[in-house]
């Protein structure tokens, strides 16, 4: 059932009720809802002289407690008590109590009164969380009606005919409690309800419990198995356990607060607090003990005061990814279904790295001088986490482009959540080579200073091979990485924003086979998307990946060219000397123009060249006059030069050959005096 449904309801006369019926005028057969409501309760207050007491479920528009003489008649068998309820079912807007409510009990108290609990069904199955309970006294007189009866389960068109069998799906349950392959349950049962998760939608379940003490640790649960595609919809623990709160030391010697979990002999190092949690999603973090096997051990600790460094930094540096993309970017956990999110620490001897191995993030201890324990750095959590949020999305494959990109959406979220004041964005800085200050693994603002391409003109043609680092994914990422770094730098650009860009561009447009070209078009639209096609964001997008040499500048609603309009003379676009223009001729009658004025009589040296079709190149004076031309054939570069006049203004023509044009490709085009 839904959260919202326990909102405070508020304990009201129906007098307010009452006197609204007098608007009400149409005869009783017709009456809408509300009138029969009203009528009902008008009653109610006549047979119980106005001593009536009604609480309301504001959510769901009924009552959750009836208190009055609520019928003339008597009642002492559950069939009169539904024919009192079904007198009285207006109030609940139900449509009959003989088929929505189904007996579960019936019990005599000391006093003399008697209760009639029933089950709210639908189409004959159990409705989650609502029963009725109607009280009689000694002599058979209802005295109230409580409890929750859901009015709106019957307008949701469930069907109710499950897909699944209860076998599948007490398959489902232990899969994930990981207890597929215990043998011994004390409890393993289910049924079939009908269920309202929490964000009001209704889903036909079978409501699973199991308990056993066979597994790695205790299980007693219900799991609430959505019974037409197998989904976790809800999870109840009801082993005695309790979410707790520890302290631990971290690998950099930091003290910090850590989520945990008590029983009875002690604490486990998971975390049970996030919103995952509601279908069964935790943060686990487990020891390898130097050894290989995955995941280890479950880390446990008698006081709950952490001294396992490695550990403590898995489980809090991953604590905090959770929160960013759940925070932030609307995401939970890296599937988005809030799967559990398990670390193993301490893998192997002098493990000089980390990963995501499909299932879980591994931690080396590092070696000492290259690495300490990769868990201490944040930016390395995070990034081992993006890699399990790239699988279930775009799923870049892991070679050449589409891997360097994968191992640069890991690097941009993994800065992005380490969000430290850290102005060359750095990754794995916290981790790098103990004792040597300010080195790190990679820097996105200077990719060369750690060996990688900052610039197409760079791009390392490398083997897919282990030694060629599958085409160079974690070398050429440099270049990605440094256009974000331009991108989030980009004066009005703000972190929180390039994330929700970069996440889009990743979860939306891009797909496995995706290369940097294809990351610019979709970080580009993801912009347009969330900030409008000429926003500072999608124009700084487009200019970031132009810096690094992927696509040109400018976002001219998605020409590609930064300088349109300048068809004519009159619109020429200023030149400085140096500075490198791409554009293009986007049509069989489009012509660019430019234009500069050197300070003092100099050489010039003037270039076309990126050529996708044949372009020609001419040189003007500011009276229209044609001073100079270039008109090689195809795809040649064009070249003017010659001296020119101080304080004079220069006009540069490009135009096609013959209708020569391209759409996608933009030439360049240089002055230099
Ligand atoms: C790497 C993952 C990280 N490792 N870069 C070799 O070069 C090699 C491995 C890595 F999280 F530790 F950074 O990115
Ligand atoms: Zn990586």
């Amino acid at each position: 059932m839904g959260a919202k449904k326990f909102t405070a309801f508020a304990v009201v006369s129906t007098m307010v009720f009452t006197l609204a019926t007098a608007n009400v005028s149409a005869a009783p057969s017709e009456q809408p809802p509300k009138a029969k409501k009203m009528a009902v309760l008008e009653k109610l207050s006549k047979q119980s002289k106005g001593k009536e007491k009604v609480a309301w479920n504001k959510e769901k528009g009924v009552p959750t407690f009836v208190t009055g003489k609520l019928s003339d008649k008597q009642a002492k068998t559950p069939a009169d008590v539904k024919k009192i309820v079904e007198e009285n079912k207006a109030l609940f807007n139900m449509d009959s109590a003989s088929s929505e409510l189904s007996l579960i009990s019936q019990e005599k108290d000391s006093l003399g009164f008697t209760m009639y609990k029933y089950q709210q069904v639908y189409q004959g199955v159990p409705v989650f969380g609502n029963e009725l309970i109607v009280h009689t006294d000694k002599n058979g007189t209802t005295t109230s009606i409580n409890g929750y009866y859901d009015p709106e389960v019957k307008t949701a068109g469930l069907n109710t005919k499950a897909t699944l069998s209860l076998a599948q799906a007490l398959n489902k349950a232990k899969a994930s409690e990981g207890v597929a392959n215990v043998s011994k349950f004390d409890i393993q049962k289910g049924k079939l309800h009908v269920y309202e998760t929490e964000k009001g939608d209704y889903r036909l379940v079978y409501v699973i419990t199991l308990s056993t003490l066979e597994g790695k640790q205790p299980v007693y649960a219900d799991l609430f198995v959505d019974a037409h595609n197998g989904a976790i919809v809800h999870k109840i623990d009801k082993v005695n356990h309790a979410a707790a709160t520890g302290t631990g030391t971290g690998v950099l010697g930091d003290t910090k607060t850590l989520n945990t979990d008590s029983y009875s002999s002690g604490y486990y190092l998971r975390d049970i607090t996030k919103p995952m949690y509601s279908t069964g999603g935790k943060i686990e973090t487990y020891t390898a003990n130097y050894g290989t096997a995955l995941p280890g051990t479950l880390l446990t600790d008698a006081d709950n005061v952490w001294t396992d460094r490695a550990a403590v930094d898995a489980h809090y540096y991953a604590g905090k990814t959770y929160d960013y993309y759940y925070n932030k970017l609307g995401r939970n956990s890296f599937d988005n279904r809030g799967a559990t999110m398990k670390s193993t620490v301490h893998y192997s001897r002098n493990y000089n790295n980390a990963f995501w191995n499909g299932t879980q993030m591994v931690y080396g201890d590092g070696d000492g001088r290259q690495f300490t324990s990769l868990s201490g750095a944040l930016d390395v959590v995070a990034h081992e986490i993006t890699h399990a949020v790239t699988e279930r999305t775009a799923g870049l494959v892991y070679e050449y482009q589409p891997g360097a990109l994968n191992e640069s959406f890991s690097d941009v979220l993994g800065n992005l959540v380490e969000n430290k004041n850290d102005p060359k964005w750095l990754l794995g800085e916290d981790v790098t080579t103990p004792g040597i200050a300010g080195d790190a693994l990679r820097s996105m603002s200077n990719p060369n200073e750690y060996d990688q391409p900052d610039h197409m003109n760079e791009y390392r043609n490398l083997p897919n091979t282990r030694e060629g680092d599958w085409g160079g994914v974690h070398i050429n990422s440099g270049i990605p990485n440094k256009a974000f770094y331009n991108f989030v730098t980009t004066p009005g650009i703000t972190k929180d924003n390039a994330g929700k860009i970069w996440y889009r561009a990743l979860t939306q447009y891009l797909t496995s086979y995706s290369q940097f070209i294809d990351a610019r078009n979709a970080t580009i639209q993801a912009a347009t998307d969330l900030f409008g096609a000429n926003s500072l964001e999608a124009t700084a997008v487009a200019n970031a990946w132009a810096s690094v040499g992927v696509g040109s500048s400018g976002n001219n609603g998605g020409s590609g060219d930064a300088y349109e309009p300048n068809d004519s003379m009159s619109a020429a676009k200023a030149m400085s000397s140096g500075t490198t223009y791409n554009g293009l001729i986007s049509s069989a009658t489009d012509e660019d123009w430019f234009k500069f004025t050197p300070s003092t009589s100099t050489y010039l040296s003037l270039s076309l060249t990126n050529l996708p079709a044949d372009y020609d190149l001419y040189l003007y004076n500011s009276a229209g006059t044609l001073l100079a031309r270039s008109e090689y054939a195809g795809t040649s570069s064009e070249s003017i030069a010659g001296t020119i006049q101080g304080g004079a203004t220069y006009y540069v023509k490009v135009v096609g050959y013959n209708g020569a044009m391209s759409t996608t490709k933009p030439y360049a085009l240089k002055a230099t005096y």
